[in-house]
């Protein structure tokens, strides 16, 4: 049997499928987040305000607002949750945008590390691994005993200098002593793969954050979409050959508010506290974006025989 590729889908009007942006809609520099909310808090609070904020929401649930801050064109995409909607958005966005892009992802996420507390934020500048569950070990017609419950990838890392003034920005917004440093893991659910005790189905968890700090003892947070981002960031551009498409580079980073405090049981209280890392933490994404060298290499003169 031979299969067609069914190419990339676009509507008649040139939009994609799911996230619904066609081309000149979307801004080289994004800041992704899950919830629409977020997105709009912080376009209406930093977005120049003599820039109108052009919106399109999809009938899939994603909002693109695209705007300027400081003069340089910006867009939040908020894509909901899950690593397949991480997947929607890159591949879709990067389909219908021209030359490199750099993307930060700003979301909510669980700590697993003393040194992240509710309230505060966390970088990721060690990159992220992906926790997913092992489903064959569950339900696998050929039951493996002594197969693990949750696979735990290898580590991707994340642009580093996109990353570093992520942190410094964040940083500088809510002081030093507020931001934590390290992995991320991104898990495949809320509940299993992120260690949720639920008697009502077979999950085998009890020791999966103990397990994840035995392998990695750099791991402070746990989320679901950030590895995703990276992994394709690392894979944009590369041809066959293993060279690299300049025009087709995507750089990314990755931070975290903490909601959850999986060590000592907390959770962040209200809209308020929540609103304001928001607005602080969105902030200093904007200035990274904004801030981060020009990856365009610099043209090599050519030699003319003039
Ligand atoms: C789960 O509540 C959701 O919150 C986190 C997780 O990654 C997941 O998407 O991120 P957001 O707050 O950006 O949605
Ligand atoms: N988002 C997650 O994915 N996990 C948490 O614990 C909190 C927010």
């Amino acid at each position: 049997m031979k299969f067609t590729n069914a190419n990339f889908p676009l509507g008649d009007d040139g939009r994609t499928y799911h996230v619904g942006t066609k081309l000149g809609e979307t801004a080289n520099k994004i800041l992704t987040v899950g919830d629409p909310a977020r997105a709009k808090l912080i376009a209406q609070t930093h977005f120049d305000k003599d820039v109108p904020i052009k919106e399109v929401s999809s009938k899939r649930g994603f909002v693109t607002l695209t705007g300027a801050y400081k003069g340089v064109p910006v867009s939040i995409v908020a894509i909901g949750m899950g690593i397949s909607m991480m997947d929607f958005f890159v591949r879709e966005v990067r389909a219908v945008t021209e030359g490199p892009l750099d993307i930060i992802r700003f979301g909510s996420c669980g700590s697993i590390s003393t040194d992240a507390k509710v309230g505060s934020l966390a970088v990721a500048t060690d990159g992220s691994v992906c926790a997913t569950r092992n489903y064959d070990h569950f339900t696998g017609s050929k039951k493996d005993a002594k197969s693990e419950p949750y696979h735990i990838s290898q580590v991707v890392e994340a642009n580093s200098e996109l990353s570093n003034l992520l942190r410094d920005k964040i940083a500088d917004a809510v002081g030093k002593k507020n931001v934590a440093t390290g992995l991320n893991v991104t898990a495949d659910s809320f509940y299993s793969s992120q260690a949720r005790l639920d008697p009502r189905f077979a999950d085998e968890n009890q020791t999966l954050i103990e397990t994840i700090h035995k392998r990695y003892p750099n791991a402070i947070t746990l989320e679901m979409e950030s590895y995703m981002l990276l992994h394709l960031a690392a894979c944009s551009g590369k041809r066959e050959d293993g060279s690299v498409d300049p025009a087709l580079k995507i750089r990314a980073a990755a931070c975290t508010m903490i909601f959850a405090d999986r060590v000592g049981g907390a959770f962040i209280s209200g809209p308020e506290a929540t609103e304001k890392l928001e607005a602080s933490g969105g902030k200093a994404c904007l200035e990274a974006l904004i801030g981060v060298k020009s990856s365009a290499s610099p043209q090599k003169r050519k030699r003319g025989k003039d």
